[in-house]
């Protein structure tokens, strides 16, 4: 019996302390990558995992506190006068931390509201039930309407005008800056400052219908003069199909024939529609469906057929009913749009 109490105990041991350094593993790993405000790619972003960090640490040194009282409490300890204990730890020590932060936490706000410098790049994004419509607007240039991803020079300041056309999103790259809702009848503004180069991943960030958790984006930090040769490829219209690629000739003739065009612009063809994202170069982004498939052949495929299933309710209809050939021609032209 004792034996057995022993090896289960043991196993039990075993299994927490495995299981702990799993949740330790999981919870760790949720600190790296794209998408974490605890590992800064810009300047607003340092300033918010500080904030973060202080917060975090003063709330531990508080916590071993009370630890420390409690113990003593139970051990029988008894303090000269316990009113000071009421005095200092419930109203003076509180009053004083809670003040640093107030002051702390406010003086971090002006500048992070504070406007870009003049001739700074603007881009303003509209956020759409589940998309980003994402328009470059270079100082002294014209505007260079795109969607679902974002590019920026690295160590320039870049000011967002958001707003939306129907339902509140937010606005929100962790790994960048703080978030910013986008709200409909008004623009709002968020100036960033990207420090390093990378691909990093954007979400929206307010309840905003059914496929909310399917609204997101990729953002991709570039040097100054590759992003202004980016700019200027995305600027322009789409390279016409090669007369030898069959496949996607005939997929350019479905995306006629079937009323793509009625929503979608093809920069450079006669697809001129708003309703949907640009598609001018479409096969050039990270993603596909805002942030949801890669950027390959078989997912437009899958997109166009199936594109209620991969989003429920989308506000794209599906064409499921397309002879297999025809979907196959058009996901080929569709990602031939570089
Ligand atoms: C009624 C308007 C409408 C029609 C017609 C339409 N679409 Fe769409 N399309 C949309 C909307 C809206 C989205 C964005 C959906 C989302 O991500 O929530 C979209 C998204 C897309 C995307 C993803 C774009 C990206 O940035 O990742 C592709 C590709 C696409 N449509 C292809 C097509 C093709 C091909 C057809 C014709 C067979 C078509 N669409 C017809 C409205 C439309
Ligand atoms: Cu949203």
């Amino acid at each position: 019996m004792a034996a057995l109490h022993d090896r289960s105990s043991q196993h039990r041991s075993r299994l927490l302390r495995r299981s702990g350094g799993f949740a330790v593993v999981v919870l760790m790993s949720g600190c790296a990558g794209e998408q974490s405000a605890l590992n800064p790619a810009g300047r607003e972003a340092e300033w918010i995992a500080d904030l973060f960090w202080w917060m975090a640490g003063g709330a531990v040194v508080v916590w071993l506190g009370m630890v420390a009282l409690t113990v003593y409490a139970l051990r029988g300890g008894k303090s000269a006068n316990p009113k000071w204990f009421i005095i200092g730890g419930g109203a003076i020590f509180p009053t004083v931390v809670l003040a640093v932060l107030l002051v702390y936490g406010l003086a971090m706000l002006p500048p992070l509201i504070a406007p870009a410098p003049p001739g700074s790049l603007k881009i303003a994004v509209t956020g759409e039930q589940w998309w980003w419509r994402v328009r470059y607007q270079p100082a002294g240039e014209q505007e260079v309407v795109l969607a679902n991803e974002i590019r920026l020079p690295v160590n320039e300041p870049v000011e967002f005008e958001l707003d939306s056309p129907d339902v509140i999103h937010s606005f929100w790259i962790p790994s960048i800056g703080g978030k910013m809702d986008m709200i409909p009848g008004r623009k709002t503004r968020l100036t960033l400052n990207p420090t390093r180069t990378g691909t990093f991943r954007g979400q929206c960030a307010e309840y905003c219908g059914t496929s909310h958790a399917l609204m997101a984006f990729y953002v991709v930090v570039m040097e100054k003069a590759e992003f202004a040769r980016w700019l200027e490829q995305q600027r322009a219209p789409a390279a016409p199909a090669a007369a030898t690629a069959q496949l996607e000739m005939r997929g350019r003739d479905a995306f006629f024939t079937n009323g793509c065009a009625a929503c979608h612009a093809i920069r450079g063809t006669e697809a001129n529609g708003v309703v949907g994202p640009d598609l001018t170069h479409v096969g050039s982004r990270v993603s596909l469906g805002a942030g949801i498939l890669p950027n390959e052949t078989s997912a437009f495929r899958r997109w166009i057929e199936h594109t209620d299933k991969v989003k429920p309710a989308v506000l794209m209809p599906h064409w499921n009913m397309l002879p297999p050939e025809e979907l196959d021609a058009l996901a080929a032209y569709l990602e031939s749009l570089k």
